[in-house]
Formats: C-alpha cells, structure tokens, sequence
C-alpha cells in the first residue's frame, strides 16, 4: 500500500472509530490505539503537506487565530422555544394543538433541553464545511474552525445527502467545565460562571487552538434542510441523524397522552444530576411534521413546541461553621461551611454569606439547616434557615473584631457594609494582592497563580510585588511542584510583564474602585507614574469619568509611604511605568466619545481604547447622554443597560471594527 492509499484508509478508520466513540459511545479500540492510529496519520501528513485537508481527523487542533468571524445568514431560521414553568401550562399546550389540529392523531416527542448554544452544521455530499451560532435566529456568526475542534461533531458522514443542514446545541460537559475553571483558578485567571458560559465564550474564540483546549461537545436535534429525503415524524429525523453518525439528543420519547407526557418530564428532571451535561429543561414536540407544518410558527416561537424549564434545584442542609477569608485589599468574607450536599451536579460543601448584614437578613447561625440553591450559575446560594430545625443553643453569628490571619483590628468600612483587616503585612492580602498582581488582565504573569505564589511567599522569597522581578530559576526550581523547565518559564514571564505599560500597571495595584476602565483612563489622561503622582488633587478629580470617591481613593493610595517604597522599588527592577504612547494619527473619530463594556474577543480593553484614541476619539469610564457609542462585547453588564436606557448608539464588536476601519 503506498502513502496515499494508506492516508485514505487511516482518515476514513480514524473517522468510523470518532463515530463509534461519540455517537455510539461504544468505541472498539482503546485511546492508546486510537492515538497511534492518529499518530501515523501527522506522520504522513507532514511529509505530504499538500495532501493535508480540512476534513482530515488531525485538523482538530485549531488552525491559524481569525481576525473576526463573518456573518452567517441561516437559510432556515433557528427558532426559540416557548418556555412553560409548570406542568398546567403543558396541558394547556395539549389542548391547543389538538384544537388547531382538529382531531387529527398526534402525538409528542420529550426530550432533554441540553444547556448550551445553538448552531447550524452544514454538510455538503457528507462532508462538514460550514457552521455558526444561532445569532438572532436569522442571522449568526460563521465559527466554522472552532467547531472543527469538536471532537463529536464528525468531519465526515456516513451514506450522507447532497446537502444537509442540521441544528444542534454545543456545551461544555461539566467535568471538562471543572477542568477548565481548576486550570484558570491556577493560572490566576477569571472563572467561568457556568459551562454555558464557558461554551459560548470558547466558541466565539477568535483562535481556535484555544477552542480545541476548552473541549466542547454537541447534540443534534433539527433538520434544517436536507436534500433528498423525506420524513414522517420528528423521531425518524433523529434516528436518520443518527445513522448518518451524528450524535443525537440522548433519549427521547414518543407519547399520545399528555399525562405520560408530564410523568416523563418529571423523570427527565429527577435524573438531571446525574447526566455530564446541564440540562435547563425538558422540550415537548409534535411528533407528525406534517401537523407541525399545518401549525406553523407564531410571531416568535414555533407553535408545535414548547420547553418545560426546572425550577431551580433546592436542598437542605446543615450549616456546620462560618469562616473567614481575607481578599486582597483586607476585606473579611464569611462563608458558609455546609454538609456536603448533591446539588445540580456537583458536591456542595461551601457558599459565601457575603457579609455581616446578609448574614444578618437571612438569620442563620451556625447549626441551622439551611436551604441551598443552584440556579443557572454553578455558584451556590443559601436561601434560608428553616426554623423549626433550630437547635435551641443557635446563637446569632458575630463578626471577628481581629483579623483572623494577623490578628490585627477590623474596622467597619460604612460604605460597603464590609469589615475590613487594618494589617499592612497581613499574609491572606499578600497572596491576594499578588495573585491580581499576576492575573491576566493586569501584569498577565504566566504560571502565576495562588498556588505558585503561596509557595513562593511561604519559602520567603516573596513579600510584595517588586520581589518577584528579582527571583532566579535556581530559587524556583526547587520548591514543590516545580521543575527546572517551569522556573525558567516562570522567570521569562515575570521579566516579560515588565513592559505591560502604566494602565495594566495601575490596574495591577488594585487601588480601590480602580477597575480596568479606570486605569486605562487615568493612564491615558497622565501618561507616567510622574505625571500621576505630581498632579494636584484638583486636576484629578476633575478628570471625567473619574468619580469623587474613585479620586479620594487615588489620592489616599498615593499618599500612603508604602506606596513610594514599592514605585521605588518596581522601577529599579525595571518595571515601566509609562503608558505607550498612542499618539493620534487621523481625525477619523474626533469629537466622538467612547464607552468600553463586556469583552471583546479580538481587542483587550486598552487595546482597543487605543485604537480610538489613534483615531482621535476620547474614551471614557461611564455612559451619560454626551456618550457618542458604547462597545459592548460579551456579558455587557450595567453599561450596555444605561446606553439603552438613555438611547445611546450601541456597538458590536464588528460595528466596532468596521467604525475603525478595519
Ligand atoms: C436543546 C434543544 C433546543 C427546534 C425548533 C424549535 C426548537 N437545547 O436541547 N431546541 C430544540 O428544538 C428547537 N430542541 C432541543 N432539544
């Protein structure tokens, strides 16, 4: 057999076993053949690049980074579901359709509502060439070479049609989830809320070797289009789906009564834990397409449809302690310590009470059994005490009056309704203050998390920022976990945060309510760590978008000796403390004022500010009516609410690009 012969049969072997393994969740070859298999396949690959194709098995690792995804027109819309919250509304459902249906047999397919987002596969003569979000349901984004790093959806189908365009829903298994955020937590970076969002941001990644780390999944449920075939019922389409390879919505039921529908709905809920993905609901479906066609959609939703949405999982528990942790700028979190509990999939054992007041609102105390709960987010809340459970000896919850890491006196901050520890050498802060020193979006270290910077301040080689820049290899490589190689790793990431520029450098400090949007001002607005210390109090609280309170913090954090002793100290170890001048080199958005909200898959936020300020635009940290355009990326909070509130122009991340000119 030559190279080629045997490239074809290796493609075409290594597809069938990806078949086997996703879809029939039945593989014949353990992951060590299979990866020899694969294995031989680069070995080919690389010494025949030109034969090298994008339905190969071996391009799931994510090809070169995009700089922006195109739009996708969906030929056939991805509806949405009408949701119903209880099972009344399911019958109500029932006696629509069979009025609408005049009494024609009918019957519904249940399935599980898998927690993800949905997208439309296009497959043409059984290979995969296109995919996208759903978008607005009409129009989505074309992430084709993020899903081609989904190792269930199959590059190649099997016995395929000409053309066919299937709809199905990517999520994020909850191990690969706790993976992820056990990963990013290390690392210093930020959580994930929930895989849903963990999915949705892997997928907008503009560089899909990311997206192949993250590792996503799929669950097809919908024909879209397909040519060349013809169907009775919603099952047939599944099972022909299946056929073709793909994996398929796990289980689902035909049923001609509406009760049998209702008791399936609450087993599929009863069950929900013990599945590896989120489900957030059940969906109700008319089983004949051709009622479905007779039923057509209404304004939104499609009428033949509806998804019956879980309520919230609540348990109870026992709250068997309160502590305390100390953040980085000292102040004193109480959290719940609860028996451990099965709450939407995972264990529960802690929640955080947030402060003394809540504790407060919600009266519980230590020995109470207490009612906790999962919503959409995977973080825990305790909703209440139950009080006839209270043990008779349960005593009202008091704050510590001494840190409990230094011992030093708490004050009350009046503000925040927070406690806060007075210790300037408190040990809990120092790892805190370092580990956002560290993190992505401030001196972006990487291989800096806390566990690295714990052992680095335990072994005394670490007391505040500026020591960090002086530490070698040979001090690294001999604490726990470490290796010569990830010392030196360690080390060229250090040196390379040097030159990260004053507004990381500012946000770095994590002065309080100086947020990433404030220290790109204030970097922007100064230039130096000179300018900014020179200035008089005046000038920087007059400075837009700076709040009264955000400047009186400045100036106190300015004012405070310790703060001159590390300046001092960072720019000996070279440490720039300029911002890199971004200089105006065109008009084009002069006059125009800026405000930066959510993520932005293709810019950091000082990136793209600087882009604006090239361009001779301002930006600035709030939204009021003087505010020209807010940019608004991912999981846009309370900006993108006010910019709407006040009418003013919102911006997507493409908007942006195409106002840029890029
Ligand atoms: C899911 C899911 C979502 C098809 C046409 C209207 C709704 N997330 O698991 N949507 C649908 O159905 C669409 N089915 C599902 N299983």
């Amino acid at each position: 057999m030559n190279d080629r012969e045997r490239l074809l049969e290796l493609r075409a072997q290594l597809h069938e076993h990806g078949r086997l393994y996703y879809t029939q969740d039945a593989p014949v070859i353990s992951d060590y053949e299979y990866d020899m298999l694969m294995q031989e396949l680069k070995a080919i690959e690389a010494a025949h690049p030109d034969w090298i194709t994008a339905d190969s098995p071996t391009q799931r690792i994510g090809g070169e980074p995009l700089e922006g995804f195109s739009e996708f027109r969906h030929e056939v819309p991805l509806e949405s579901l009408n949701d119903v919250f209880d099972l009344d509304e399911v019958r109500a459902f029932d006696k629509r359709i069979r009025a609408a249906v005049d009494g024609d047999a009918v019957t519904y397919a249940v399935e599980r509502k898998i927690d993800g987002l949905s997208v439309a596969l296009v497959y043409e003569n059984g290979v995969f060439v296109q995919g996208a979000t759903r978008g607005n349901g009409t129009v989505g984004e074309d992430v084709t070479a993020n899903l081609r790093t989904v190792r269930s959806i199959p590059l190649v189908l099997r016995d395929a049609p000409a053309r066919l365009v299937v709809r199905g829903e990517v999520y994020m298994r909850k191990d690969s989830f706790e993976e992820l955020n056990r990963r990013r937590e290390e690392a210093g970076e930020s959580l994930f809320a929930n895989p849903r969002n963990a999915a949705a941001g892997s997928l907008r990644q503009l560089d899909p070797r990311i997206a192949a780390e993250r590792r996503l999944d799929i669950f097809c449920f919908n024909i879209q289009s397909v040519e060349g075939v013809a169907f009775a019922t919603h099952a047939e389409t599944l099972d022909y789906l299946r056929s073709l390879g793909l994996p398929v919505s796990p289980t689902y039921e035909v049923y001609s009564d509406i009760e049998d529908v209702c008791r399936r709905i609450e087993e599929l809920g009863a069950d929900r834990d013990a599945q590896n993905f989120g489900i957030d609901g059940a969906v109700i479906k008319v089983n004949e397409l051709n009622l479905r066609a007779r039923l057509g959609s209404a304004a939104k939703y499609p009428r033949w449809a509806c998804a019956y949405k879980y309520p919230p999982e609540e348990k109870q528990t026992k709250l068997l302690d309160i502590t305390i942790t100390v953040g980085r700028t000292g102040v004193l979190t109480p959290n719940a310590v609860l028996e451990p509990v099965q709450l939407a999939g995972t264990t529960v054992s802690r929640a955080s009470l947030h402060n003394a007041d809540y504790i407060a609102a919600k009266d519980v105390r230590i020995g109470d059994t207490v009612i906790v709960r999962k919503a959409g987010d995977i973080i825990p809340e305790i909703v209440g005490n139950v009080p006839s459970l209270r043990p008779d000896d349960a005593v009202p919850y008091v704050m510590p009056d001494r840190c409990p890491e230094c011992s030093s006196p708490v004050f009350r901050d009046e503000e925040e309704a927070a406690l806060r520890c007075t210790g300037v050498n408190c040990p809990a802060q120092l790892v805190r203050r370092l580990v956002h020193f560290c993190s992505r979006d401030a001196m972006d270290i990487e291989g800096c998390g806390p566990a690295v910077l714990e052992s680095l301040i335990e072994a005394g080689l670490v007391s505040d920022t500026a020591d960090l820049y002086r530490l070698t290899p040979e001090q690294i490589e001999v604490l726990d976990r470490m290796g010569k190689k990830s010392a030196e790793n360690l080390c060229r990431s250090i040196g390379e945060s040097k030159s990260r520029g004053l507004a990381r450098l500012l946000y770095a400090f994590g002065i309080r309510q100086v947020g990433k949007a404030a220290a790109d001002t204030l970097a922007a607005r100064f230039g130096s760590m000179k300018a900014l210390l020179e200035a008089d109090a005046e000038t920087l609280t007059a400075i837009p978008d700076i709040g009264g309170i955000t400047a009186d913090y400045i100036l106190q954090w300015r004012a405070n000796p310790d703060t001159q002793a590390i300046l001092d100290r960072l720019s000996a170890v070279g440490v720039v403390m300029e911002a890199p001048v971004a200089e105006a080199t065109s008009d084009a958005l002069a006059g125009l004022t800026f405000v930066l909200t959510g993520t932005l898959s293709g810019f950091t936020r000082s990136e793209a500010g600087e882009e604006i300020v090239r361009r001779g635009g301002k930006v600035s940290g709030s939204v009021s009516k003087k505010t020209s355009y807010v940019v608004a990326g991912e999981e846009a909070g309370s900006k993108l609410t006010k910019a709407e509130s006040l009418g003013v122009k919102i911006l997507n991340e493409d908007e942006f690009r195409a106002l840029l000119g890029m």
